[in-house]
């Protein structure tokens, strides 16, 4: 049976398909690497909350995609050869290798424009909460949140980092744009401060929680389910929860993590179940 967070799954497919041309090569390899079966959990956030704080019909598709947008080309550029430098992503060579790194450079540059295109371009909403969610997820994903943290990550190379400041790095590469999702849900569906607040909590929680599995599984992952290949960041001398640690101690912390994001949505009236399910399968993944 299909869980009750992925009924928003067909919805987000067809409008990332509807969204994106084939113009020139650009937009054919954004599609490529948009269209290429991720799990989707930032828009997913973002529809959720949304429902949750009494949002209705599907009028913030349009943002919950612009989500998936810059998730997408976070992807595309932390592959390319000047950064990770990883070949294979979701299973599939990564954009790079399939269209080559001037072309994947430029997908990943149509993305980030789209996304802010796509997010103002959200008319059935009233324009302040756009407006506000359009800014929140401008700084989110900008270089005091995603950008800052692959900064940070990339001045780690080569050096002792201490839990403290790997959990800042982390906080900024993956939990804000998480936070993004969850927060911009809320503004849109003109939710309560308190509420926005809560949304932000609960995220920044999950988004931990989500990169120390993330750490796990780069140790201990079945290949052809993560669709790359594991020990990467062991080749890479990366400190990561693991190495700082151990495999049981980054376990423990993830489901400590995980246990503050549920009861942050205790503060919730409406049905989270959707939300709790997702919570919960993120801790369990394997890929
Ligand atoms: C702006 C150049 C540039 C890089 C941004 C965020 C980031 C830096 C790069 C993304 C790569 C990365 C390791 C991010 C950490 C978050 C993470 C584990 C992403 C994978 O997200 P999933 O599991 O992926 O949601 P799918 O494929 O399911 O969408």
């Amino acid at each position: 049976m299909s869980k009750a967070y992925e009924r928003f799954l067909p919805v987000i497919e067809a409008r990332l398909n509807a969204l994106l041309g084939t113009e020139n090569s650009a937009s054919e390899a954004a599609r490529y690497s948009l269209l290429s079966g991720g799990k989707r959990i930032r828009p997913i956030l973002l529809l959720e909350f949304y429902a949750l704080c009494g949002g209705e019909g599907d009028s913030a598709l349009e943002f919950a995609a612009a989500l998936e947008m810059i998730h997408t080309y976070s992807l595309i550029h932390d592959d390319l050869p000047c950064m990770d430098n990883d070949a294979m992503r979701r299973g599939r060579p990564s954009c790079h290798m399939a269209y080559g790194e001037n072309t994947a450079l430029l997908a990943g540059d149509t993305l980030l424009t789209l996304a802010f295109k796509t997010a103002a371009e959200a008319r059935e909403l009233p324009a302040e909460r756009v407006l506000r969610a359009t800014a929140l997820l401008a700084e989110k994903s900008g270089v005091n949140g995603m950008i800052g943290g692959q900064v940070e990550d990339l001045s780690f190379e080569n050096r002792t980092v201490g839990l403290t400041e790997l959990r800042g790095m982390y906080l900024k590469k993956t939990a804000f744009l998480l936070q993004a999702a969850a927060m911009c849900g809320c503004i849109l569906a003109g939710a309560a401060e308190k509420e926005i607040t809560l949304a932000g909590d609960y995220a920044e929680n999950l988004g931990l929680a989500f990169q120390i599995i993330d750490d796990i599984l780069d140790c201990t992952a079945d290949e052809g389910l993560l669709g790359k290949p594991v020990g990467s960041d062991e080749r890479n001398g990366k400190t990561t929860f693991v190495t700082l640690l151990g495999l049981d101690g980054a376990r423990e912390c993830a489901a400590e993590l995980s246990k503050k994001a549920l009861a942050a949505l205790d503060g919730f009236c409406g049905d989270s179940t959707a939300l709790r399910e997702l919570t919960a399968d993120l801790l369990d993944r394997k890929y």
